[in-house]
């Protein structure tokens, strides 16, 4: 069986800084709409939307106030539906966020809960305060500090591992899970194809003992992939997803490649595709922060262990918690537009289904952010609290937080050079990078040698290249600079991808000894020599 996702190009729309139409400074679905020529043209075939949901906005979205409707500032239902049938007459299936671990405390569920008012007083984590009056166990979580919170209203705790405005669902009661499928059910009954599943994998809190260990996620070993999770995604995938041939994709953090087997293959009924994150974090002392040096050897060998491990998945380097991939393994300077197009090809010769970012496909970098108080990032504020707390002086917490911080990937889509980037008339919630005056949509879409022409022919080109569609992922070559992969189908066809992941000529040994015609490449060298210049990328065709 094919599934239409095996050959899907997916491409995740964060909504508030993709296109704004009414001048109000956040993007809107009418934005959206606006904008689907250019994603047909790009070669788009799925989108997936950041929460459109009716929410608060304490993390922008992903706490969500009601399941099934739209918040008037992203648009209505009615422009919901309107969307879905715009995408659909062109051949573009749309998935939905589903951030259901937590709601937002203003979700009716709650303020029924915390009155203890039936059924609700069993929806969430309510534990009562220690003798001493402290919280009921040591977890520490996603953005630092105690997941508990102390509620005047009920006099108990809840649990929260994000922010205390997003409190943990209880997936020990049933109703829980009951309410759940009824969103997704909303939703499909709506016409869109399926979900990507925030924090799918740390639904389910086995215990509620204490955590071992340093205070970062203290405490995870009770909820991470547990097998009560396990049984959750197959009640959801029997009851609902399989029936209703739901897609989906899940977002598994510190997920381990046994435990993503178990989440996604194919005879385990529960996801059809992961994100993990490994790969993202080979220049990184932990998740996201702290760099140090890259080494693409290292990249190989983490993208050879899950490109072997599963059969099928998703592949990725930009989403909105991710920093600008061109700035981050790329270089966002001297060779920005070199170094751009050689992660297209990485990305886009990799074995899955490719999953690209708004502003990706012009080679949109970090924001360049100055100082803390211009992030509106939770995440990024709470990291400095932490590192405060650790007594780290001013300008080190910030060497830490400014590439990493959330919001390099969230400032708005760059489209014209005009105030506003394109995106919107108004004043954006999020200033726009200042590089938008020569960095944009419109300064490339008829330039052939742009980063966004680039990626079109790299999306077409890899639709008649059988290896790259379907074929197997072997390492060839690395070191600290180069990385080299083979794709080939079982009838013997193959291509070869030669990445020269640094600012200097390399001359890796094995590539003297390639043979084989350069099919692809983002020098446009008519032949192999030896040699890879900076940033080089060539794709080449034969054994
Ligand atoms: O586990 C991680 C690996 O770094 C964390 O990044 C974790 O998986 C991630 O923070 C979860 O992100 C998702 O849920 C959050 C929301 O803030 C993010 O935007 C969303 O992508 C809470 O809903
Ligand atoms: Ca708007």
């Amino acid at each position: 069986m094919h599934p239409w996702w095996k050959d899907a190009v997916f491409y995740q729309i964060y909504p508030r800084s993709f296109q704004d139409t009414n001048g109000d400074g956040r993007g809107d679905i009418p934005g959206i709409i606006s904008r689907l020529d250019a994603l047909v043209k790009l070669g788009v075939t799925a989108l997936w939307l950041s929460p459109l949901y009716p929410s608060p906005d304490a993390d922008n979205g992903y706490d969500i106030a009601d399941y099934c409707d739209i918040d008037p500032r992203n648009g209505t239902l009615a422009d919901f539906d309107e969307l879905v049938a715009q995408a659909g007459a062109r051949g573009i299936r749309i998935i939905m966020d589903l951030v259901i671990n937590h709601t937002s405390n203003e979700h009716p569920w709650f303020q029924a809960s915390r009155r203890r008012e039936a059924p609700y007083d069993d929806y969430y984590i309510w534990r009562p305060a220690k003798a001493d009056g402290k919280p009921p166990n040591n977890w520490t979580g996603f953005f630092m500090g105690s997941t508990w919170q102390w509620d005047e209203v009920r006099g108990e705790y809840y649990l929260h591992l994000f922010d205390p405005k997003q409190p943990d669902l209880n997936y020990h009661n049933p109703a829980v899970i009951a309410e759940v499928e009824k969103v997704m059910n909303f939703w499909l009954d709506r016409g869109v194809a399926g979900f990507r599943c925030d924090v799918i994998t740390m639904l389910y809190k086995t215990s509620l003992k204490d955590g071992s260990g340093i205070p970062i996620l203290r405490g995870i070993e009770n909820y991470k992939t547990q097998e009560g999770n396990h049984e959750i995604l197959r009640q959801w995938h029997r009851d609902v997803w399989g029936p209703r041939g739901a897609f989906t994709v899940g977002e598994a953090g510190l997920v381990t490649l046994d435990e993503a087997r178990d989440l996604s293959l194919p005879d385990r009924g529960e996801l059809d595709l992961i994100f993990y994150f490994d790969h993202l974090e080979v220049d990184r002392l932990l998740s996201r922060y702290g760099p140090k040096p890259f080494n693409a050897a290292e990249l190989l060998r983490r993208f050879t262990s899950w490109q072997q491990g599963l059969d099928w998945n998703a592949v990725y380097f930009e989403n909105h918690d991710q920093p600008r991939i061109v700035s981050h393994y790329g270089d966002d300077g001297r060779y920005w537009a070199m170094s751009a197009k050689l992660l297209a090809v990485l990305l886009l010769t990799l074995r899955g289904t490719p999953f690209l970012f708004q502003g990706q496909e012009i080679g949109m970098t970090n924001a360049g952010f100055t100082s803390l108080d211009q992030l509106d990032d939770i995440e990024s504020h709470n990291v400095d609290g932490l590192l405060k707390s650790f007594h780290l002086p001013r300008r080190l917490r910030w060497w830490i937080i400014r590439n990493s911080s959330r919001d390099n990937a969230r400032t708005p889509m760059q489209w014209s050079a005009g105030p506003g980037a394109g995106f919107t008339t108004g004043t954006p919630w999020l200033r726009a990078n200042a590089n938008t005056n020569w960095l944009n949509y419109d300064a490339q879409d008829d330039d052939p040698d742009s980063v966004l022409n680039f990626y079109r022919r790299v999306l077409q080109w890899r639709r008649g290249c059988e290896p790259v569609m379907s074929g197997n992922f072997e390492p060839v070559y690395s070191d600290r600079a180069v990385l080299a992969y083979r794709r080939a189908t079982d009838d013997g066809q193959a291509c070869t991808i030669w990445l020269n992941m640094s600012g200097k000529v390399r001359r890796p040994k094995p590539l003297g000894a390639q043979a084989g015609r350069i099919v692809l490449s983002n020098s446009g060298r008519p032949e192999l020599d030896g040699t890879l210049q900076p940033w080089e990328a060539l794709v080449v065709a034969g054994n």
